[in-house]
């Protein structure tokens, strides 16, 4: 493992595991606050004067704190040296084109469909119930997967024919549709699997998704 200084917040969430992800992917050492969303962790003192808008994941690299998963995941490609296996852009004109996949599973995908679901079922007792955005978000979602299937090719990269930050976002996006069980294209079904059995996937799964009440207290940051 490299050298590094530094430390992520977040856990319990797939926009979690896109972290962990990319900072396994790259062979990185963290260290790894596991603050759980709406657990309450979000809100106090000390994470607030990390990021006052109560959201994980956030990751501080020496004296630089980036929030976003596509953003975080994003940076880290490029402050440290990347394995052969992963892609990072070189030119404008290659750097544009990972931009386009990134921006538009983040809008489409995470937040204007998935994510609209999330905020009417899960959360419905915050936000309220919505059986019709939640059937237009799941129809629109459905739409824009369809008309991007095609576009995947054998390889099972988006991009660059090497894991990218654009393979962690659609993935770590179809790992929210299959908890909601949507009826996936043949071919993206294949792709999550391809994606999902990669050993820093699976690393980054456990250490998104274990249980809170094993972590010690030592572990969590001073209330
Ligand atoms: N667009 C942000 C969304 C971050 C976000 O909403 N995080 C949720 C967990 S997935 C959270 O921290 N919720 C806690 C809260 O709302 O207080 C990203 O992709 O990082």
């Amino acid at each position: 493992m490299e050298e590094t200084d530094l430390t992520l917040w977040g856990m319990g969430t797939v926009r979690n595991l896109r972290v962990h992800w990319m900072l396994m992917e790259m062979g990185l050492d963290y260290t790894f606050y596991p603050v759980h969303p709406r657990s309450g962790e979000t809100y106090t003192e000390e994470f607030l004067k990390i990021n006052p808008r109560h959201k994980v994941p956030v990751l501080r690299h020496r004296d630089v704190v980036v929030t976003e998963s596509a953003a975080i995941i994003s940076y880290v490609s490029e402050a440290f040296a990347p394995p052969p296996g992963i892609y990072v852009p070189a030119t404008a004109q290659a750097r544009a084109k990972l931009n386009e996949w990134c921006f538009f599973i983040m809008t489409e995908f995470d937040a204007h469909t998935l994510y609209v679901i999330r905020r009417h079922t899960t959360f419905s007792s915050l936000y309220g119930e919505s059986p019709t955005a939640c059937k237009a978000a799941k129809e629109y979602f459905m739409d824009q997967l369809q008309a991007i299937a095609p576009l995947i090719d054998k390889s099972g990269f988006l991009v660059g024919g090497k894991l990218s930050c654009a393979d962690i976002l659609l993935t770590t996006c179809i790992d929210w549709a299959i908890e909601y069980s949507f009826e996936l294209p043949p071919n993206i079904v294949a792709y999550h699997e391809q994606h999902s059995n990669r050993p820093a996937y699976k690393g980054a799964f456990r250490k998104t998704f274990m249980d809170p009440a094993s972590i010690p207290d030592l572990m969590r940051i001073p209330r």
